[in-house]
């Protein structure tokens, strides 16, 4: 069974994070997505609407995913990588060459990222909307 990593905080759910969960799910049999906690999104600079346990709750939801573990630090990659038997990383190119390292561990594969949506934007144009 070839098995699939990826990370991400996955906050507002959207078409762009459903695209790049579905080929990281097609360069593989087996899905495991690692959710940024509510700790580690502080330390990222991001504050999600829904909280760690709702965004894992939704992510296990979807047919693509078939784990879902958290994401709590920088430096987890390599042991999540070797504890859960990965054989291919894979990440939006945002992260192009940032995770190059795991190439010792397991294939490192990134996916263009989907243009036209991500969560700040939704964030901005219903702000627009309330505020004209
Ligand atoms: N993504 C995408 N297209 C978009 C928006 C997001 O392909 N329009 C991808 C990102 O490239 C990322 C994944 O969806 O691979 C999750 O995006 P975020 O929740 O924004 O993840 P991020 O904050 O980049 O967290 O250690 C890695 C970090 O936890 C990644």
């Amino acid at each position: 069974m070839k098995k699939v990593l990826t990370y991400g905080t996955f906050d507002l759910l959207h078409w762009g994070h459903i695209n790049l969960l579905k080929r990281a799910k097609d360069l593989g049999d087996h899905l495991t997505v690692a959710i940024s906690s509510d700790e580690f999104n502080k330390i990222k600079g991001k504050e999600a609407y829904h909280s760690f346990e709702n965004r894992k709750m939704i992510l296990e939801s979807i047919r693509y995913v078939d784990k879902v573990i958290a994401e709590d630090n920088w430096d987890q990659k390599i042991q999540d990588v070797i504890n859960n038997d990965i054989d291919v990383f894979v990440m939006g190119d945002d992260w192009e060459g940032k995770f190059d390292f795991l190439e010792e561990y397991c294939e490192v594969v990134y996916l263009p990222r989907t243009v036209g949506i991500s969560t700040s934007k939704i964030k901005n144009d219903l702000f627009e909307v309330q505020n004209g």
